[in-house]
């Protein structure tokens, strides 16, 4: 079961469909586009999943057993799907977590208000939602948190055709994914440009003190992350053809996960007594721009 499918899950569902029985649980325009015509994933490859071969519904009453759930909810939605899943969950059920950020297990686990096995990955897949029954996947993959089901999650995701491995230090895979997304999401989103445009020579000055405000926290809190992190997460983006989730999110009218990106480190330093002024102005940025694009501007 694919929890919340937009454009990463519905990636994930139509790798995985292929090697076992896939149920989507989506918005019910993208449910109504798949159960007609299939799922379609575009981009840098070209997949195509009939009605037939996939599953989709709006909501699920009970899983069956041995169920893998794959959560791929946005982090404002983290908890309200722990509280919606703990209600289904048998006791064999596994939850894969995918979530921005660096809280989500918490916060799935305060919604289910129970223990439930949950699983982590961080990843790093670039997906558009292009319309409804429709994908564009450009890249990137799945690194696993290592624990007892991992080596079979990454078994099965890669008989499924995906990249996916093990990651060596799960701490150190999250802070660099954090990095990452508080350099890219808001930049891309304010811009309004893809991933890859955010690289622009202009930008560069940006991009590092993101990223090493990120690296000053991540310090205070222990871990130390390598020295180029920005450039390592620039060289990584620099083809990325896809459009960040908060450029998505903006677009269409939901909230963002800023509070969980910039706004949790600047949150974060405040209370170890560190300031974090660049992600500041940007979480405001973003912050003022969900509010003028919601008809709010001048009232
Ligand atoms: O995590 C992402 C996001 O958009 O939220 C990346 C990997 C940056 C892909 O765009």
């Amino acid at each position: 079961v694919v929890y919340g499918a937009g454009a990463v899950g519905s990636y994930l569902g139509a790798r995985l469909a292929a090697v076992m029985p896939v149920t989507l649980i989506a918005r019910r325009e993208h449910v109504e586009a798949i159960q007609g015509r299939g799922l379609f994933v575009g981009g840098a490859v070209d997949l195509f999943v009939p009605p037939g071969k996939i599953r989709a519904v709006t909501g699920l009453s009970s899983v069956l057993e041995g169920t893998l759930v794959v959560v791929t909810v946005k982090m404002a939605a983290a908890e309200e799907a722990g509280r919606a899943l703990a209600a289904i969950a048998r006791p064999d059920s596994v939850f894969l977590l995918l979530q921005n950020g660096l809280t989500a297990r918490q916060l799935f686990l305060e919604g289910a208000a129970r223990e439930l096995a949950v699983a982590r990955a961080v990843a790093s897949c670039g997906v558009d939602f292009r319309e409804a029954g429709k994908v564009e996947y450009w890249g990137g993959g799945l690194e696993f948190e290592r624990g007892a089901r991992s080596a079979e999650l990454v078994e099965l995701f890669r008989r499924a055709g995906l990249d996916a491995g093990e990651s060596p230090d799960f701490a150190r895979s999250l802070w660099t994914k954090l990095a990452a997304n508080c350099m890219i999401n808001p930049i891309t989103a304010l811009l309004g440009c893809r991933n890859s445009g955010a690289m622009v020579a202009e930008l560069a000055g940006l991009r590092r003190r993101i990223v090493s405000e990120v690296a000053a926290l991540a310090k205070a809190e222990g871990l130390e992350l390598e020295a180029g992190l920005a450039e390592r997460i620039e060289n990584g983006l620099a083809s990325g053809g896809n459009r960040s989730s908060m450029l998505q999110d903006l677009a269409a009218g939901r909230s963002t996960e800023i509070e969980y990106l910039n706004g949790f480190v600047v949150r974060r330093s405040r209370e170890l007594g560190m300031q974090a002024p660049v992600n500041e102005v940007l979480a405001e940025l973003i912050r003022g721009r969900a509010r003028t694009l919601a008809g709010d501007a001048g009232r």
